[in-house]
């Protein structure tokens, strides 16, 4: 190829003077803002820019590498991305970030606040979805060729506000902002078609679609620790533009053409929350279909223009699902490779298995995916024939094992005849995937034993199992500045960002009192960081004495932050009736958001908040107990909280939280985990030791072991007067002395079906070992190293090295795939 003259336009990396020029020419130049009248908001973006032309350098040379040595590349497909905060992200990985605060300093610029001015987006409900974002940075740091597909949301998950006691959600405007993190992608659009006719003529179907939007990309660049690979992410937005209907334009009706664009656009407008109603059910269904369309289009798109046959795609691409939400895939690809490119069902089918991969987040059956056939009839005819072929084949199978009844039959059939017919996602995403995987050890197994135990006997070897982790760059380089410092001096610079189970070393230093003191002093620096939060966004004052008791996550009935507050409460009681004991001060602190719709979840903040009254201004408590909620729940909240956490909540009923991932963040940042025997609990508790975590509550086979005989809470209730009093008082309106009866419907209702009753005497019990231990502060400190130190094994490069290795038989790129230093900047033609 020839070369064309090397460009003078390398950036500036480390010289801290370069970059503060950097960042005014961005002001001037691309934001058009006078120094003079700039605001923090105004030098965010630009300083945005310029940290971006550092991160671009990356990604195009990464793009260059995958071209060039046809390297095997994975998709990974998700309606969430919860991606928190790009910048010190960015500069932390790319190893700018001294340099950007040196040149802040120059500018006389205070960082955290203008650090403050940038919007989370917040593209994502939870768990599934900051996993996501983890697994993101983790494929870029490992330099797995990977891209990552979702959709950007106009409107992330809403904005969290606490009146009266109350959750008031309001509209998250996260784009108002410039956003000088993404690269629009004019030239990357697709159609995306939705209903009309499917006509079968000599048996070849034809689709004839009522209606097309355009799907239009958007790259977001996820930089890999160490600089030396960026991968994309690929947002769609939909767009009526291109295809604005014709026929009204033609007819002079402009007004007529551009309503029907302001529908179609709605596609992603909003972002679902996880337990939404039916209303609004057509709109999600559309969205899934949407994401999946462009993303395969693209995909293909992206195969042929690398290879010269589409043949090749299952040896070149794998493309993962996670959880059912993107799995229309599995049939928009066999229609593409049939219908589009002509190849036939059995060659279609083939490639099929081998491209697609599946991960299962959550056991709980109201939560998996089923779509009514007169649904996705009305709006995906030709997936829907698909899928009954797909169906059909695989029943064919099945039988002809001559091994199964017909009951048996009907239970791993794809459509379920029995609920109004409808297709059961999940069951079309295994039948679809060479592999299926679970997020902790008891979560994979329970898959295999409950929802999937028929497909386990049919497919035996296609389950598996990948423990999920975390990204130690976020959740220790950028959340916690002081204990990033604690480490580099006693285990070296880069040895435990890259590689995590290296940080095992700290475990020849917990004895050494010194060593334990010095990390009291970091847990201090990070309680007062959110003591002074608290202070200055609720005005309650905290002391950093206390013991910081933490939950933050979704609030669900299942993760039974109930639970928390009736502790909370027996505890309250314990010291009007004991003030002379010796307590142990406590700040519990909550955060977490309810679906809208989710009542029982808004009754839960609304107790927690009329507790935190009660208590908190009850003068005979003297501040030993304070509750703190702490609004608008987001990742760069949880990178105050997280950090300044001595215990960390972990107290779902065992058998319900696939594997959590706060569990790892908490232990990581050397809080204590009060917690059962549930997700990766269990493995933390196998990696920690079994003194050095609080296991309470029953187990998995007691949880249903009571279920079996019919669980009754008035069982519990009668033992213990303790617990009594406690929901006698929630119930009579102890705590909503204005409304006594605000908690009655909720608990009438309640036949306790996450088993808190039963639970409670043991937390509570649990709760008052933790006290005591707390007391010796050297011991305390010595296991909270302990934690640290055994955390290498939730690293999420860890997690991703097995998908790579196990899943999706991908190949980093290797030292030698990288471009030459020196061969950054020159432009082949
Ligand atoms: C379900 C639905 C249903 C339709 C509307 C939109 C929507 C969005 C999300 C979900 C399911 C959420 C599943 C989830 O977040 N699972 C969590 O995944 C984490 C990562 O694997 C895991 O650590 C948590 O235990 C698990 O609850």
């Amino acid at each position: 190829m020839a070369r064309l003259p090397e460009y003078e336009y390398r950036m500036p990396t480390t010289d801290a003077d370069r970059i503060r020029q950097s960042i005014v020419f961005k002001l001037i130049f691309i934001l058009g803002v006078d120094p003079k009248d700039a605001k923090p908001e105004h030098w965010l973006n630009a300083a945005m820019f310029t940290a971006r032309d550092l991160v671009t350098e990356s990604f195009l040379r990464t793009r260059r590498s995958h071209i060039d040595h046809k390297k095997r590349m994975v998709y990974y497909l998700s309606m969430e991305f919860l991606l928190g905060r790009a910048f010190t992200n960015s500069l932390i990985n790319e190893g700018i970030y001294d340099a950007f605060k040196e040149a802040f300093q120059q500018l006389e610029l205070d960082f955290d606040t203008v650090i403050g001015e940038e919007e989370d987006p917040g593209l994502g409900n939870g768990g599934l979805g900051r996993l996501a974002a983890c697994f993101l940075d983790s494929l870029a740091t490992l330099r797995i060729p990977a891209m990552g597909y979702g959709i950007r949301y106009q409107y992330g998950m809403f904005k969290q506000e606490i009146i009266d006691g109350q959750q008031v959600e309001k509209p998250d405007l996260w784009l108002d902002k410039d956003m000088a993190w993404q690269f629009p992608r004019p030239n990357k659009h697709y159609p995306v078609a939705f209903g009309g006719q499917l006509h079968i003529e000599d048996n070849v179907r034809c689709w004839e679609p009522a209606e097309k939007i355009t799907a239009l990309g958007f790259d977001e660049i996820i930089p890999g620790y160490g600089g030396e690979v960026a991968n994309p992410l690929r947002l769609w937005t939909a767009h009526a533009g291109y295809l604005f209907d014709l026929a009204d334009f033609n007819k002079g009706d402009y007004f007529a053409a551009m309503r029907n664009q302001t529908s179609d656009e709605n596609i992603s407008r909003v972002l679902y929350p996880n337990d939404s109603t039916e209303s609004g059910r057509e709109l999600r269904l559309k969205q899934e279909y949407f994401l999946v369309s462009a993303s395969i289009q693209d995909i293909i798109a992206r195969h042929k223009c690398r290879f010269d046959s589409i043949d090749t795609l299952a040896d070149e691409v794998a493309i993962h699902l996670n959880d059912t939400h993107p799995v229309l895939a599995i049939p928009e690809l066999m229609r593409l490779l049939i219908d589009v490119e002509g190849w036939t069902w059995e060659k279609a089918w083939d490639t099929c298995c081998k491209v697609f991969s599946y991960t299962n987040h959550t056991l709980m059956s109201e939560a998996l995916e089923t779509w009514s056939l007169d649904l996705m009839g009305r709006m995906l005819p030709r997936h829907l024939d698909i899928i009954f072929e797909i169906n059909k084949i695989f029943l064919d199978e099945v039988r002809a094992l001559g091994l199964f009844d017909e009951d048996f039959i009907r239970r791993v059939s794809i459509i379920d005849e029995s609920n109004g017919r409808r297709v059961r996602m999940a069951w079309l995403a295994v039948v679809g995937s060479h592999k299926v995987n679970g997020v902790a050890k008891i979560h994979s197994d329970l898959m295999t034993t409950s929802i999937f135990a028929d497909f386990a006997k049919l497919f035996p070897s296609r389950f598996t199992n990948v423990t999920n982790g975390v990204t130690p760059r976020r959740w220790i380089a950028v959340a916690n500045r002081p204990l990033t410092a604690f480490l580099d001096k006693h285990l070296g610079t880069n040895q435990w960002r890259l590689h995590l189970e290296k940080i095992a070393a700290l475990n020849d230093l917990v004895d050494d009192k010194a060593v334990q003191e010095e990390f009291a002093e970091v847990k201090r620096a990070n309680k007062q960081r959110l003591a002074d939060y608290i202070e200055k966004e609720l005005g309650i004052k905290i002391s950093t004495e206390a013991l910081f008791d933490v939950q933050i996550k979704r609030i669900h009935e299942y993760k039974r932050q109930a639970m928390n507050v009736m502790h909370i409460i027996d505890r309250y009681n314990q010291i009007l009736e004991n003030p002379d004991k010796d307590w142990q001060p406590r700040v519990f602190i909550f955060a977490g958001k309810a679906a809208s719709s989710y009542y029982v979840a808004k009754k839960i903040i609304r107790l927690i908040n009329d507790v935190a009254e009660v208590v908190n201004h009850d003068e005979r408590i003297r501040d030993l107990i304070k509750v703190v909620f702490i609004p608008n729940y987001s990742v760069s909240l949880a990178q105050i909280i997280i950090p300044a956490a001595d215990l960390s909540e972990q107290i779902s009923l065992a058998g319900t939280e696939a594997s959590g991932t706060g569990n790892m963040k908490f232990a990581l940042n050397g809080a204590l985990t009060v917690g059962t025997l549930d997700g990766a609990n269990v493995e933390i508790r196998e990696k920690v030791g079994d003194e050095h975590i609080f296991i309470f509550g029953n187990t998995v086979e007691q949880v249903e072991a009571l279920r079996q005989k019919g669980y009754d809470p008035l069982d519990y209730l009668e033992k213990d007067p303790d617990l009594r009093r406690v929901v006698k008082q929630i119930v009579t309106g102890f705590f909503s002395p204005q409304e006594p009866n605000r908690y009655a419907d909720v608990s009438q209702a309640y036949g306790d079906y996450y088993q808190v009753m039963a639970d409670f005497r043991s937390y509570v019990d649990t709760q008052y070992r933790i006290d005591d231990y707390y007391r010796d502060k050297g011991n305390w400190y010595r296991s909270a190293l302990i934690n640290i130190a055994n955390m290498g094994h939730f690293s999420s490069d860890r997690s991703i090295a097995e998908y790579a290795e196990n899943i999706w038989n991908i190949k980093p790129l290797t030292e030698a795939e990288l471009p030459p230093e020196d061969d950054r900047f020159s432009i082949s033609v």
